[in-house]
């Protein structure tokens, strides 16, 4: 691993190490397109007129950004072809994508949110792709829902895009994460953050407050000593953060440490919190442990738990080591 290589080298001198066919190789390297692609559409955005909203839902019952639709479109184009995929499962799209007919199947699955954060979209504050790579079952050729239906653990790969001040990438196959810096001259994600690692203690949180009045008591509980700051049980001051865009406060975390949440709350405890499990909270979880962090439903590492639906719903609670067990700490206690 060297500083300033490209993405396509860390790839191949990986697979090289794990002794890999070169075919997960290539499905990445179709992601990194995708990414590219979606990158210049989320940057060039007013000027090509992809702004705005639609009049269609998305599966959730929220309302679908024109971009939600258009990068949707460009995984499912970058990624269809290669021959790598037997299927694709998406936030934007109600039920799987199969591989259309003309085009070989492969032994890999990918679930993704083409871009989260998208209600930021229209006031220039950064999103991102996430995506998770799941091996197909044995023998499946033309895979459904229930072989999605993966815990977390069994992911082959994570990794999001942050179409940020600058665009990156953020990749974990299980030996550390590393982030990348897209050179938009060069046209390649550069190695700039080999060996991210998440400070075990930190001084900041992430939470939706205006959800305060609905939250349990545990979640409670840990902010309210957290915003009593020096003179509280803590004993010193925190600071608070909230981008409302999960990619851009998982990639601070990854920076600088901190802590995240979206907990599960009273509207709708069945629900089980915002985020969902599939295509957002398993892989941010990967890259998270990968970089020495912790992730948690609250009472269950969010890897391990069993999924039930593409689209399921599940409470986050991730980031720095210490203040994660302290929050799960005060989910035992109740
Ligand atoms: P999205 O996939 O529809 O963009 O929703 C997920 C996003 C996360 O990026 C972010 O953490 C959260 O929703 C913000 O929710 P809220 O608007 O409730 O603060
Ligand atoms: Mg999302």
């Amino acid at each position: 691993m060297q500083l300033g290589q490209t993405i396509t080298q860390f790839i191949i001198e990986e697979q090289r190490r794990t002794g890999g066919t070169g075919e997960f190789t290539a499905l990445l390297n179709d992601i990194f397109t995708a990414c590219k692609n979606i990158s210049s559409a989320v940057n060039k955005g007013a000027l090509i007129g992809v702004l705005g909203s639609l009049e269609s839902e998305n599966v959730q019952g929220e309302t679908q950004k024109k971009l939600d639709v258009i990068t949707n479109d460009m995984m499912i184009k970058a990624n269809e072809w290669g021959g790598h995929l037997a299927g694709m499962a998406s936030e934007e799209m109600d039920d799987v994508y199969p591989i259309p007919a003309q085009y070989p199947r492969g032994k890999y699955l990918i679930t993704f949110d083409p871009l989260d954060g998208s209600s930021n979209i229209d006031v220039n504050i950064s999103v991102g792709t996430i995506f998770s790579i799941l091996r197909c079952p044995e023998g499946v050729t033309d895979p459904q829902a229930e072989d999605f239906l993966q815990p977390g653990t069994k992911q082959v790969c994570a990794g999001y895009a942050l179409y940020g001040p600058s665009t990156m990438m953020v990749i974990t196959t299980g030996h550390g994460a590393h982030a990348f810096t897209l050179d938009q001259n060069v046209g390649e994600f550069m190695l700039t953050h080999p060996n991210l690692t998440i400070p075990a203690d930190t001084r900041e949180f992430a939470i939706n407050a205006s959800n305060e009045r609905f939250w349990f008591p545990p979640v409670k509980r840990y902010v309210d000593e957290c915003v009593a700051g020096k003179d509280g049980p803590r004993g010193a001051n925190f600071n608070m953060r909230w981008v409302a865009s999960m990619v851009a406060e998982v990639h601070r975390i990854l920076t600088r440490g901190g802590v995240f949440m979206y907990p599960n709350d009273s509207r709708d405890p069945g629900r089980g919190g915002k985020l969902r499990l599939m295509y957002e909270a398993n892989p941010m979880s990967f890259i998270v442990e990968q970089a020495g962090g912790v992730s948690s439903t609250g009472t269950e590492r969010i890897m391990e738990v069993t999924p039930e639906g593409l689209h399921q719903r599940v409470p986050v609670i991730l980031g720095s080591k210490n203040e994660v067990e302290r929050i799960v700490a005060y989910h035992k206690e109740g």
